[in-house]
């Protein structure tokens, strides 16, 4: 089998290539238009937005063999953006023409009762479930897969009959259906994300490809069926695993881990327990950050984050360190991986500049798949507040959700708390105040606060507002929040609640709860007491406190949807 990948120049798709490693099957790349002719086998995993995708296949002189490929009856597997270039159009870009062979556009969903990206896992259910132990099938209706997406082609036989013939599974967000995948002769396309979903998404990669030819093309048209929307959708919430790098005294880039930001062990420490050197002032080392990212996933973590938490002090370009660590640590986890820390314009020591969208670029090349902006976010929202409200297309985040897609750009919120007196403060968050309960911790009876960014990993604190800075990421094309909290970071106290419901009720992007969580139950707390997508832990996971499982397990019994770690 020849097999090809077509890299459509945006986006993490090195992930595939290691996961084709992973199981053990050789490829090649796509480099130009003749190597369509030589190819017996394509997959596309495409990702961001429809746009530049056709506009880069286009440039390339790619488009018209890539519609000649597949007419030609040999294989085809689209992912996400190779699963929507099929269509016709998106109503992202209505002058972008896609390859047109399902007849159908793509929409945007409907964001009035659920977060827009669709940003997570989800179910994929079977149109025709007599096809559940057929052998060309390798959806497994049981299982959660990765789809990180704003638009897609609705499920609906009345208006898009055409389109329907195409639908293979369909995916319930909030009360919309959607083709989650499709497939008819030689073709079959993911929304989702395989790459990224696991067990369940690996075992789908290696089943197409084990199909033999005929087995492959000679799927039949589904008939459509009318399916209504069920009560509850099969979305999961998310657990995070959270690692802070930075180069400890020796060099060495390490997982750390602060008290309210501050990762250097206290003045009354100096032991010595297995590899990790507790001397007083030395930077706290829980771990090497690949074998911990190994172990997370294998844990049955959703997803795993990287933040290099002192990058704002040099050019990340130069930091190969970083580059080596995201590399390694995607060869070895197959769910959704984001980098952050020093996603900004820099200039090397040789003086060759470096937009933020390169510095991005570089991580995505190395398998990330977002990239999580702290101190730049808040800088460009001042600017954009300032401008009265009007973006001008040169912040980080602008760049790189115009060029990757929104769901790549996650925006990291270090808020911390500036107590005032209620009855004289007459300042200008007035309407974020929170009051403290008279049954609160004592030092927030009588008192008020509002939540105030900071920049530089919480030492230089900003005029903005945790809110302001939300909804000003959102209108700057950030597709999800990370939102800290100083107070809470590393207390084990539980999420910051009135934090998170605030921020939360603010944007209409998904917002991941972090700091804090010092028990499995308050993962179930923050997932009833607010309606965030996903929640995100770092010391109780490193130092072994409480497991991924058992975090999984006690929201589970809460009857909170989550993915079974094996599915
Ligand atoms: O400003 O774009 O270079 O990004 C810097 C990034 O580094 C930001 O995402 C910022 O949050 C992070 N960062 C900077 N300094 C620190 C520090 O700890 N000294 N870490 C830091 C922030 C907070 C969380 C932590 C949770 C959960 N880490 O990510 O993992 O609070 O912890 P817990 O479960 O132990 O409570 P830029």
């Amino acid at each position: 089998m020849a097999l090809y990948l077509l890299d459509h120049g945006a986006g993490n798709v090195q992930s595939l290539a290691n996961t084709l490693k992973k199981l053990g099957y050789e490829f090649s790349w796509i480099s130009c238009p003749e190597d369509f002719h030589k190819a017996s086998s394509i997959i596309f995993p495409g990702q961001g937005a429809f746009d530049p995708s056709i506009e880069h296949l286009s440039a390339h002189g790619m488009l018209e063999p890539l519609k000649e490929y597949i007419r030609s009856g040999k294989p085809y597997f689209g992912i996400c953006v190779g699963m929507q270039v099929l269509f016709e159009a998106s109503t992202e870009c209505p002058s972008a023409r896609g390859l047109g062979i399902i007849p159908c556009p793509l929409e945007r969903f409907e964001d009035a009762d659920k977060a827009v990206p669709h940003m997570g896992w989800n179910s994929a259910d079977l149109l025709d479930p007599t096809l559940a132990n057929s052998v060309t099938e390798a959806v497994s209706p049981s299982a959660h897969y990765y789809f990180v997406h704003s638009y897609c082609a609705k499920y609906n036989p009345e208006k898009y009959p055409a389109s329907a013939e195409w639908a293979h599974t369909t995916t319930q967000y909030g009360q919309e259906l959607f083709l989650s995948t499709v497939r008819k002769g030689n073709v079959f396309g993911t929304q989702f994300h395989p790459e990224k979903s696991g067990a369940a998404g690996l075992a789908l990669i290696d089943t197409w490809l084990k199909q033999s030819q005929i087995e492959r093309v000679s799927a039949p048209p589904t008939l459509p069926i009318t399916r209504i929307p069920k009560p509850k959708d099969g979305f999961t919430k998310r657990i995070i695993a959270c690692m802070d790098v930075r180069a400890n005294d020796e060099g060495d880039l390490v997982v750390t881990k602060g008290d309210q930001y501050d990762v250097r062990e206290k003045a009354n420490s100096s032991e010595v327990s297995g590899t990790s050197v507790k001397a007083a002032g030395a930077v706290r080392n829980l771990g090497k950050p690949v074998a911990l990212a190994a172990r997370y996933f294998e844990a049955g973590a959703d997803e795993i984050c990287l933040l290099n938490i002192t990058s704002f002090r040099h050019s990340p370009l130069q930091d190969q360190p970083m580059l080596a660590v995201v590399r390694a640590a995607a060869e070895c986890i197959f769910v959704p991986l984001t980098i952050g820390g020093g996603i900004k314009d820099s200039v090397d020591p040789d003086g060759t500049k470096r937009p933020a969208v390169e510095v991005a670029g570089a991580y995505f090349r190395a398998g990330a798949d977002k990239v999580s902006i702290g101190s730049e976010a808040v800088y460009a929202v001042e600017k954009l507040r300032a401008a009265g409200g009007k973006e001008d297309g040169t912040s980080a985040i602008e760049a790189i959700s115009k060029a990757y897609g929104i769901q790549a750009v996650v925006v990291s919120i270090d808020p911390r708390r500036v107590y005032v007196d209620p009855a004289t403060y007459d300042g200008p968050y007035k309407d974020e105040l929170v009051y403290g309960k008279p049954d609160g911790p004592e030092k927030e009876r009588g008192r008020a606060w509002w939540y105030q960014c900071t920049v530089s990993g919480g030492r230089e604190a900003r005029e903005l507002s945790a809110v302001q800075l939300a909804q000003g990421v959102q209108v700057l094309g950030a597709g999800e929040i990370l939102l800290n909290s100083i107070d809470r970071d590393g207390t084990g106290l539980g999420f910051d609640l009135d934090l998170i419901d605030m921020v939360k009720r603010a944007v209409t992007i998904p917002v991941v709860a972090s700091s804090g969580a010092g028990t499995k139950e308050h993962f179930v707390t923050v997932f009833e007491e607010s309606n965030v997508e996903a929640a995100l832990a770092a010391g109780i996971f490193h130092r072994g406190e409480v497991g991924i499982q058992e975090v999984k397990d006690a929201v589970r019994q809460a009857g909170i949807s989550i993915r079974s770690t094996n599915s």
